[in-house]
């Protein structure tokens, strides 16, 4: 299959979500070297299969079969592969997955609403279904180490888009104000769309960009899902 790399990451840039309809299958590889073409990949040790940044999601491998809540993968990381490729490989279509575009959804909050949550910061930790799940000892101890914070709007730092970000799923708590988080779900509900997925769909997603969320599920389904850093090329520009 031949992709438009280009036409992909310009999609990326501008969007923060990039939908590749496949045909058949990508192979290991090729979704490699896909999500390899936007900077490195993150590698675990656990629930990966055929390459270590080539984790499993699924009803026995991460995640299990439950419910993940709204939030935006790596929030908590040590590190910086703020990029998600999700690739379905078998029986995606049992649950669809949701997404928020967090551009859309901090343009709908009053300017002021806005000014005051830059002033904000939210504080994220490695979720349970994570720690020695996927990562190893030693990342372990470093993402638990990472401490990783962020205001809840912010400037994008490849686009200069503005967003929103709070990741409730990962949320420990927020310092310098109150904030109603259940508030602030059901305001960016209103931009939800839910992905139902096609057998051998690819999805890319800009994790500063975009928030996500999967019901629980019955039965078998399986995602490849590879991590990456997404903005190696403006890191080096800049
Ligand atoms: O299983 C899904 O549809 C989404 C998985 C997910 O939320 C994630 O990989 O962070």
């Amino acid at each position: 299959m031949n992709l438009d790399i280009d036409r992909i990451k310009f999609e990326f840039d501008d969007k923060g979500f990039v939908h590749i309809p496949c045909t058949e299958p990508m192979s290991a590889a090729a979704l490699l070297e896909l999500a390899k073409s936007f900077g490195p990949v993150l590698e675990g040790e656990r629930h990966t299969r055929d390459h270590p940044a080539i984790q499993v999601i699924s009803e026995s491998g991460l995640f299990g079969d439950q419910d993940l809540p709204w939030h935006n993968d790596f929030s908590y990381g040590d590190g910086d592969f703020f990029g998600t490729l999700l690739a379905n490989r078998k029986n995606g279509r049992v649950a669809s997955t949701s997404f928020v575009d967090m551009a859309t959804a901090c343009a709908h909050l009053p300017e002021k609403e806005q000014e005051r949550l830059r002033m904000l910061m939210g504080h994220y930790y490695l979720p349970a279904a994570l720690m020695s799940d996927f990562y190893s000892d030693r990342q372990e101890r470093s993402m638990k180490r990472a401490r990783s914070t962020r205001p809840l709007v912010f400037d994008h730092p490849a686009n200069g888009k503005t967003v929103l970000y709070f990741s409730p799923g990962t949320l420990r708590r927020i310092r310098g104000g109150d904030v109603n988080v259940n508030g602030l779900i059901t305001h960016c509900e209103r931009f939800a769309w839910q992905h139902h997925w096609q057998p051998n769909d690819v999805l890319l997603y800009d994790n500063f960009r975009v928030m996500h969320r999967r019901p629980p599920f019955v039965g078998e389904r399986e995602l490849w899902r590879i991590q990456f850093s997404a903005w190696t090329e403006v890191r080096a520009a800049s």
